[in-house]
């Protein structure tokens, strides 16, 4: 009896050792969890706005406009990847209508355009060329259409947009995301009526019948909107999340975010989302590399500098965030030059940047591991740059610590943290200490540590021990990855302007 009881205990504890924590909060799908791993992807506005010079096409436009001398997705795409990018989304109608595929929805689109004697098709040459590059792709279909006779009434929904979206879900491969806009409603050209309409956008797009499409026919796409339901808008086109950048969110205000014409109502819920909300609904960061979306010539020397892309970069994706950089191809069909430098040189950096965790090789020593199982939830796992591996602590060790000793002293300026984000968002708070001159001194803090944490930090430490103290957590901690890095030197790009040039539309 005495063995079987011992046997017992020993049974229990064994797999109390093996037992994951509990996730906590709410948890992100297949398609969020890929969504986090993209991290940056650009935005491609191309069509009869890069020809009249305008951000908003009326709706008018010729398709005789189209007629690009050397278009190349190729050469697009590929800029995108050498600045570290991982996919794109395609522009494939703006509010102008102007469908970049040959669709059966509407006469207005390119087939009718001079571009390869109407035989073009602008997304499946992006397709192709993603598909060569191992890159993402995603679309955008605005639903607000100002060239639509029908647009206000709810056939333009059932008989046109549904069937747009169809047909770029079925036609184009597997997608990454589907990306809407806030954005809808006012005067249009609409079939000639050149006339003022206005919907109500909560109802007239029949959201839960539209995303139902979208779920159906590309289940492992995430659906951008303004407040969710996969991924939210940060509230911003700065490109900012918030210092503190909650997943979750709990939308209540389906028309906080943007409004029709270029004003933006101050979102600060989407830029910092709740640490209670009901959903898993991390934040998008969309910021244009040019002031405007379209290209637009007066604009070709306010570029981003490829210093500006990384502080962007610290702000979006370093606060759990995506990026989404808007790419603007001018009437050539290319980026142009000032744009292909920044993105290079931003690329180069991340890449230099991020190639070397200076605390691999590290010891780490934790204050708790969870059932004493290193193999399983021991600090080690943070070291080898995979997501999902991770550090725990016992369910009532909420803040834990842990020294890396690194045996040398090594130089960084950047640090990183992730969570094991399959088992939620979890710590709220946490500090960095580095050993020196026999002490412990305090050298970076963060809140909301979640998918990807990045502390950019304004000098440079060296130091041969680090210490990070948990500070806050309502649960036991699932910690992924422990990263520190020192930030790159620039590549010359001098010949880049800092982006001081304002906005002219
Ligand atoms: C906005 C649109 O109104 C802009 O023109 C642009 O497409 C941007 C990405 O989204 O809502």
């Amino acid at each position: 009896m005495k063995y079987l009881t011992l046997l017992l205990l020993l049974f229990s504890s064994l797999t109390f050792a093996q037992q994951a924590p509990k996730p906590y909060g709410p948890l992100p799908t297949l398609g969020q969890l890929n969504w986090q791993e993209t991290g940056m992807y650009c935005i491609i506005h191309w069509g009869v706005d890069t020809y009249t010079d305008k951000e908003w096409g009326y709706g008018d436009e010729s398709p005789g406009l189209i007629n690009p001398s050397n278009f190349s997705a190729m050469q697009i795409v590929g800029a995108a990847k050498a600045g570290g990018f991982k996919g794109i989304v395609v522009v494939a109608k703006h509010h102008d209508g102007f469908c970049l595929w040959p669709t059966k929805t509407t006469e207005h689109n390119i087939s009718k355009s001079p571009y390869k004697n109407g035989k073009g098709d602008i997304l499946r040459e992006y397709r192709e060329a993603c598909d060569k590059l191992g890159m993402k792709m995603g679309v955008y279909c605005s639903p607000w259409d100002r060239n639509s006779a029908l647009y206000g009434k709810p056939e333009y929904v059932t008989q046109i947009y549904r069937e747009q979206l169809k047909e770029l879900y079925s036609n184009y491969g597997p997608l990454f995301i589907s990306w809407h806009d806030g954005a809808n409603g006012g005067d249009g050209y609409y079939g000639g009526a050149r006339e003022e309409r206005k919907i109500d956008r909560s109802v007239y797009y029949g959201w839960d019948e539209t995303w139902g499409i979208t779920r159906k026919m590309q289940p492992n796409a995430v659906i951008f909107g303004d407040v969710g339901p996969d991924v939210r808008w940060v509230g911003n086109e700065r490109g900012q999340a918030g210092e503190t950048s909650w997943a979750t969110y709990t939308p209540h205000a389906p028309d906080a975010g943007k409004k029709p014409g270029n004003g933006y109502v101050k979102d600060y819920e989407g830029t910092e989302g709740h640490r209670d909300g009901k959903y898993w609904m991390p934040a998008e960061c969309d910021v244009s590399l040019r002031p405007g979306w379209f290209y637009h010539q007066r604009q070709d020397d306010s570029v981003k500098t490829p210093g500006a892309l990384l502080r962007l970069y610290y702000q979006s994706v370093g606060r759990g965030a995506a990026l989404d950089l808007g790419l603007s191809p001018d009437r050539t069909g290319q980026l142009s030059a000032n744009d292909v430098a920044s993105l290079k040189a931003f690329g180069d950096i991340l890449k230099r940047t991020f190639a070397v965790n200076l605390a691999k090789g590290a010891t780490p020593t934790a204050s708790n591991t969870r059932g004493r199982n290193q193999a399983k939830f021991g600090p080690a796992n943070l070291l080898d740059a995979d997501r999902y591996t991770y550090w725990s602590t016992d369910d009532k060790v909420h803040t834990p610590q842990l020294i890396l000793d690194m045996h040398q002293p090594q130089t960084f300026n950047v640090i990183r943290l992730r969570e094991n984000i399959k088992l939620g968002q979890r710590i709220e708070e946490a500090a960095i200490d580095a050993w020196q001159n026999g002490r412990w001194k305090e050298v970076a803090k963060a809140t909301s540590i979640g998918g990807n944490r990045l502390i950019k930090l304004d000098n440079d430490v060296t130091t041969s021990k680090v210490r990070l103290r948990v500070i806050k957590s309502p649960v036991c901690i699932a910690l992924s990855d422990f990263g520190l890095y020192k930030e790159a030197k620039f590549n010359d790009v001098s010949s880049l302007m800092d982006n001081k040039t304002p906005p002219k539309f």
